[in-house]
């Protein structure tokens, strides 16, 4: 038989580029992965990560099978059994300890895999437990404040670097990342443009990234400092009397309040904290509000540190003073075909949905049913009544991904019942009593349901699966609803029916074109044709604000339109004033300075009267590569070849100060924890910063990853602090991160 080539959207990364897979029919080998020349937003290209598609099919350590703990090993099982026994596992933590007793680990891949994003929901509706998931190690400040200052979490501004005229970039290293909380396929091609039309990058920074590196300024701050540098920038704009917030006047509360926080952080006050000089932060400021359009963006550097929330929440408002919130070449809110249903958080009685909920050992308040990840580990560690004994993990590593992994590592060992939804035996799916794993990527048909929310180019797409099942193999969505409907005592078929029914409902406010008389059953008859779960996503993008409404809006989107296009259709550029309509606070304005979070500058008042900023102090931060992604594609030759890239960045000064030359061994010591590892010495770092990589840490000898247990690394998780997260949201902190340096003694 002759190859087969079909489009497909990339699952590695926000971006979520077209691919052209090619594979041999007879052997499923894979024989090419290319760019989509056709794909609406990519337009044919694609990074180095999207040839790990290939490498994971062909990892001989890829999980097949289900697998079953033996005292220190696995044995393969069938599925039925292994459902079976992952219900009976969990039913006899629910039936002794209540619902209490049981938790849930969300990870991040998961979010790019329709098929758990749909079936997650089923799974909590049939087991309700404490859920976590990696939004809390990555954006929660960045939900926290969309859902105080516009009433909903899934209103993230986006840059619109199409037409911008300043792009003004705090902790995000684009060029790397390929965009987050902004996919953007082509980021090399997106900024070039960006500066070939005139337009400014400035990135604010403590490593000359590489974005840094090709930006017309480059502002290396201290780490875990924005907040204060915001404060003074937002200072001199009412100093100067340059607010202008034109349309946006009439939509917001709180303008006299913020000019008053802000009255107390003078450039000058902050400058010795900040790194950045007050002249620097002033003229910045200026040049910022004086751009014809500009956008002040923030990502992991400005997120995941202790004040991340007071920074996403300034860098909002500074878009906002400045009138560039919703408007062209500003910050964009996109109107996807297919919303974040997800992320869908209700206000009740006019009360934002956070901290409803509360945790159990620490009070530790919840966004909406969510809570930050260190409670799942504090939970799981004391006793009493509540204390979570079962966990399921979907998609995730926390034992290399989360702040103080010595604890998470003991938190993991301590459970009595551990179930894995996973294709690895790595860090975290060893301590499992079973390993459930998904068919590969290409065996499931595939579409963006969460990104949509936050992409430069509103875009919808399709991928239908490349390569049929094996056997008895199931994907995601077909294990997570199997397991759902055994903990509902139902079969598979009816529990699907009457889940999708109740979560229609409670979709239904972002469903506005779902016809009046037409039940869900009738729906789901005239979406049959498409299987399952593509009869789910027919239903969202038909009922949703781009659809058919089966029927009733004539020309609107169908899943079959969809299929027709083949690489997927462009929906047209983000568009401005979206607002005051798609504001969902109780007034319908814009809280500029919403008290959750505004009042978290006491603690950052108390962090200077501590002296936490201190510029001797070594603080560290994280860095990423463009052939890693987290933790997980260490096992694939083509992406870990070449030299060793777990090494800590020094500024060459502070290593000669220390006494270490590039190569030597160097130990980090934290609150903590420690890691030794080599050093690299780079000019790139500013004074008094380390920067770490994120994901490895491989020595575990329980974890099947020969490949990566060769380029061990160390786990630098093991020294950030889950002590102090962001306190508003209870995100983690990796970044700014306070730690000791010295010469490790052995090699
Ligand atoms: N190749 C590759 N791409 C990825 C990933 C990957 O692992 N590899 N991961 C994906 C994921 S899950 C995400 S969330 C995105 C993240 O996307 P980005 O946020 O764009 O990526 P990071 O490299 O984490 O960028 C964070 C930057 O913040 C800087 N920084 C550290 N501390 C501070 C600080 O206190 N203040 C400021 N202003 N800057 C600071 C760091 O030096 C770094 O350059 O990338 C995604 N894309
Ligand atoms: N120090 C430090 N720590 C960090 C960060 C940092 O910058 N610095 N970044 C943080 C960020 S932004 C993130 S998002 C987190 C990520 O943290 P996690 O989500 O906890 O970890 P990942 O490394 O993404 O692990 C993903 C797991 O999912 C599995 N997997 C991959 N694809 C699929 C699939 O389709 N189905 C299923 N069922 N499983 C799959 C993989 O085998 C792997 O076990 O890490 C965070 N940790
Ligand atoms: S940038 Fe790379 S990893 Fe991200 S979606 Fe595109 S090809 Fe995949
Ligand atoms: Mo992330």
């Amino acid at each position: 038989m002759t190859a087969i080539t079909r489009p497909r959207i990339c699952p590695f990364c926000e971006s979520s580029c077209g691919l052209l897979v090619t594979a041999e029919p007879d052997t499923g080998e894979i024989t090419r992965i290319q760019g989509d020349p056709d794909h609406p937003a990519s337009r044919g290209f694609l990074c180095a990560k999207s040839q790990g598609l290939r490498g994971l099919r062909e990892d001989p350590d890829r999980v097949t099978r289900p697998l079953l703990r033996r005292g220190d090993d696995f044995i393969e099982i069938g599925w039925e059994e292994a459902l079976d026994r992952a219900a009976q596992g969990l039913n006899r933590i629910r039936d002794r300890d209540g619902i209490a007793g049981l938790g849930i680990y969300l990870g991040n891949p998961g979010a790019h895999n329709a098929g758990v994003m749909l079936g997650m929901p089923a799974l909590l509706g049939a087991l309700p437990a404490l859920m976590v998931s990696a939004a809390s190690i990555d954006s929660f400040p960045r939900f926290l404040a969309s859902l105080l200052m516009y009433g909903n979490q899934a209103r993230i501004p986006v840059p619109d670097i199409e037409r911008t005229d300043y792009f003004l970039i705090f902790g995000g290293n684009p060029l790397v990342s390929n965009g987050s909380m902004m996919g953007a396929p082509d980021m090399p091609r997106r900024i070039k443009a960006l500066q070939a039309r005139g337009g400014k990058l400035v990135v604010v920074d403590p490593r000359r990234t590489e974005t840094a590196e090709v930006a017309d300024q480059h502002l290396p701050v201290r780490p875990g400092s924005d907040a204060l540098m915001l404060l003074a920038m937002i200072h001199t704009l009412f100093e100067e009397n340059r607010i202008d917030p034109g349309r946006l006047a009439a939509m917001t509360r709180g303008l006299s309040e913020l000019r008053e926080l802000a009255g107390t952080y003078p450039p000058e006050r902050v400058a010795p904290f900040t790194g950045v000089s007050a002249m620097e932060i002033r003229q910045l400021s200026r040049d910022f509000a004086g751009a014809d359009s500009a956008v002040a963006y923030g990502r992991v550097g400005a997120c995941c540190q202790p004040f991340g929330s007071l920074a996403i929440w300034l860098l909002d408002c500074l878009n906002i003073l400045t009138g560039n919130l919703d408007r062209e070449g500003g910050a964009l809110f996109p109107a996807p075909a297919v919303p974040s249903f997800l992320m869908h958080l209700p206000f009740e009685n006019g009360e934002a949905p956070y901290g409803r909920l509360r945790s159990r050992v620490s009070a530790t308040p919840a966004i909406g049913p969510s809570f930050p990840t260190q409670v799942l580990w504090e939970e799981i560690e004391t006793p009493g009544e509540g204390q979570i004994r079962g966990l399921i993990t979907v998609a995730g590593n926390p034992a290399l991904s989360n702040a103080n992994a010595g604890r998470v590592i003991g938190a993991l060992e301590s459970l009595e019942f551990m179930v894995s939804v996973d294709y690895y035996i790595n860090e975290t799916t060893r301590h499992a009593d079973l390993i459930l794993p998904p068919a590969d990527h290409l065996k499931r048909s595939e579409m963006t349901v969460i990104y949509n929310e936050w992409m430069v180019e509103n875009v919808v797409a399709w991928s239908q699966p490349l390569l049929p099942k094996d056997g008895d193999e199931r994907t995601d969505w077909e294990i997570l609803t199997g397991l759902a409907a055994r903990l509902s005592d139902m079969d598979r078929e009816n529990f699907v029916t009457r889940h999708i029914e109740g979560f229609v409902d409670f979709l239904a406010p972002l469903l506005p074109r779902r016809p009046g008389g037409m039940s869900v059953d009738a729906m789901l008859g005239a979406s049959e044709h498409h299987g399952e779960p593509d009869n789910l996503y027919d239903m969202l993008i038909r009922t949703g604000p781009r659809g058919d409404g089966y029927g009733g809006y004539p020309g609107g989107l169908t899943l079959d339109r969809l299929k027709a296009s083949r690489s997927g259709l462009s929906l047209g550029p983000m568009a401005a004033e979206r607002l005051p309509s798609a504001l969902d606070t109780p007034d319908a304005r814009i809280d500029l300075v919403p008290p959750v979070v505004s009042k978290d500058l006491a603690r950052l008042e108390e962090a200077l009267a501590r002296g936490r900023f201190q510029p001797d102090q070594f603080l560290l931060i994280n860095r990423r590569h463009s052939r890693s992604n987290n933790s997980w594609m260490h096992n694939i030759h083509a992406l870990v070849k070449g030299p060793e890239r777990c090494v800590a960045w020094l500024n060459p000064a502070d290593a000669a100060e220390l006494g270490l030359r590039d190569g030597d061994r160097l130990r980090i010591a934290s609150r903590v924890g420690e890691i030794e590892l080599p050093v690299a010495l780079n000019d790139a770092m500013a004074r008094r910063v380390v920067s770490v990589p994120h994901g490895w840490g491989h020595g575990d000898d329980r974890v099947r990853l020969r490949l990566a247990s060769s380029r061990i690394g160390a786990n630098v998780n093991m020294l950030s602090d889950d002590a102090e997260p962001d306190r508003p949201s209870g995100n983690a902190a990796f970044n700014g991160i306070p730690v000791s340096l010295s010469p490790a003694s052995h090699p």
